[in-house]
């Protein structure tokens, strides 16, 4: 049995019941077989793969906070430092009733490589709790996020494991986690990145998820002659990836005429208005019914149903596994050209090889995703020489960033004759990185 088939048995068996852990395992370690295949016998002696698949550290702990009606309330929270090889632990935190140890792993695993494709040094961590964010007061926001504090403090610091934002943690979870932090800790230190701008966050943070993805779509179509301006485009979810990934869009030119939420989707065929869609989702944290109420040319469909909308660009911008190959053989007959992740693991596996086997060019999240995460390393840069830089400069490198990470995802998938490739490419850049950088420090 080859080794990458080995390991994967391996995961599968030691972590029962956690089919996105496995998930994202499977595809790296298959993406892997020709480069590991090439120096096996070194890879083992090392138990390299063992290393790589298992995290350094898996914490799980409960908190319990009050509700107004002074009902006390408990959730289950994890923080999993997975590799910490080529910088400190770095990844966000999930608030979702669906998080589990499994969705937790599952982030960090990407995390790593995603981090390292950003060529900035931050290892891989993730984080979060079953807590659900949703029609919660700002109140029992706060206790829950100064109870998860209290827990997690111990555990991080700006020089071991910075977390940040995920779905349900925005700037407003992310302020009262540094409040906490600070007052128990005693020390004024960029411990979160995501922070308000008064208090240590980077200008384009808010931006730079959404922002990035569509400068590595940008770039990756240059490389293809393909414009973006005139493109009609799909994008779901309506949270902070979204909104920023249909706004840059759209200063580029392109037209995006679908979001969605939890509950439902929009077809919006004069383009989304993006200003609303802010003022429904980040002001008034309401539900998409609200962006139609105010918006004569947009429907409202309960449900799933952005990827059965003829586009010329998916964008899957909300949640992992929300893109099977039903929705692709739709996007397919509907001849789309490209597929960027703007979410974690959007599309499953079998989607993700119809994409690929019929020629739609596309990109998985540890690539076009990462801009919100180098962001964050920009931020603790700035924390760290005690600065704020401006808007342009952070923007600047963020496109710096982006058109890096797709072309050295192209040379690689090249380099192992997987041209075009670009699941294969990120992969193995990601992976040449690590393991290096894990051999050069030794066994541990
Ligand atoms: P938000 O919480 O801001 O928004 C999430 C969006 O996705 C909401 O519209 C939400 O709808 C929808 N959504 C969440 N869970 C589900 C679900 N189970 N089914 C259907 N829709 C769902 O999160 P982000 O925009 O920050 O994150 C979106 C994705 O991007 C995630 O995969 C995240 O891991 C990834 N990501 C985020 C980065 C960041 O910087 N924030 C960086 C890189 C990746 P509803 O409100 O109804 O729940
Ligand atoms: O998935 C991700 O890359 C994030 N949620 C952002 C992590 C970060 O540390 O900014």
């Amino acid at each position: 049995m080859s080794y990458t088939t080995e390991v994967l048995e391996r995961v599968i068996a030691q972590n029962p019941a956690q089919p996105e852990f496995h998930q994202a395992v499977k595809e790296v370690l298959e993406s892997l077989e020709p480069i590991i295949s090439q120096n096996e016998e070194v890879y083992r002696k090392d138990a390299l793969l063992e290393r790589l698949t298992t995290p350094d550290r898996q914490i799980l702990f409960r908190v319990a906070w009050i509700d107004d009606q002074g009902q006390t309330q408990v959730n289950n929270c994890y923080r999993v430092q997975f590799n910490n090889a080529i910088g400190p632990y770095k990844g966000g935190l999930r608030l979702h009733p669906s998080v589990n140890l499994g969705i937790i792993k599952f982030l960090g695993f990407e995390q790593v490589f995603k981090n390292a494709l950003t060529g900035l040094p931050i290892g891989g961590g993730k984080g979060g709790s079953d807590f659900d964010p949703k029609g919660k007061s700002d109140r029992e926001i706060m206790a829950f996020c100064q109870a998860f504090m209290t827990e997690l403090m111990r555990y991080i610091g700006q020089d071991t494991d910075v977390p940040a934002g995920d779905i349900g943690t925005g700037a407003r979870e992310i302020g009262y986690l540094f409040g906490q932090y600070k007052r128990l800790k005693g020390t004024y230190e960029g411990v979160l990145t995501g922070k308000g701008l008064t208090y240590g966050g980077s200008l384009a943070r808010t931006e730079a998820t959404g922002y990035g993805l569509l400068y590595l779509v940008l770039e990756l179509l240059r490389d293809h002659q393909i414009d973006l301006a005139g493109k009609r485009i799909a994008v779901s979810g309506s949270g902070n990836v979204a909104i920023y990934a249909i706004e840059k869009a759209q200063q580029l030119g392109a037209k995006v005429v679908t979001c969605s939420d939890s509950s439902g989707w929009v077809y919006d065929e004069a383009g989304i208005d993006v200003d609303l869609l802010k003022e429904v989702k980040e002001v008034k944290r309401a539900r998409l019914t609200e962006y139609v109420k105010q918006r004569s040319s947009a429907t409202y469909h309960e449900g799933k149903g952005v990827w059965s909308v003829k586009v010329d660009i998916a964008l899957p911008c909300a949640t992992q596994n929300e893109l099977d190959l039903a929705d692709a053989k739709q996007l397919v007959a509907n001849q789309v050209l490209a597929v960027a992740e703007g979410a974690n693991m959007p599309t499953t596996l079998e989607a993700t090889k119809y994409l690929q086997a019929q020629g739609v060019l596309f990109v998985p999240g540890k690539a076009s995703n990462a801009g919100g995460v180098a962001v964050s390393a920009l931020e603790m840069s700035q924390n760290s020489g005690r600065l704020s830089w401006s808007f342009e400069k952070v923007d600047q490198e963020l496109q710096k960033i982006m058109t890096n990470i797709y072309q050295t995802i192209a040379q690689a998938a090249k380099e192992v004759g997987c041209q075009g490739n670009y699941v294969v490419g990120a992969n193995v850049a990601g992976f040449k990185k690590v393991a290096e950088a894990m051999q050069a420090q030794g066994v541990y």
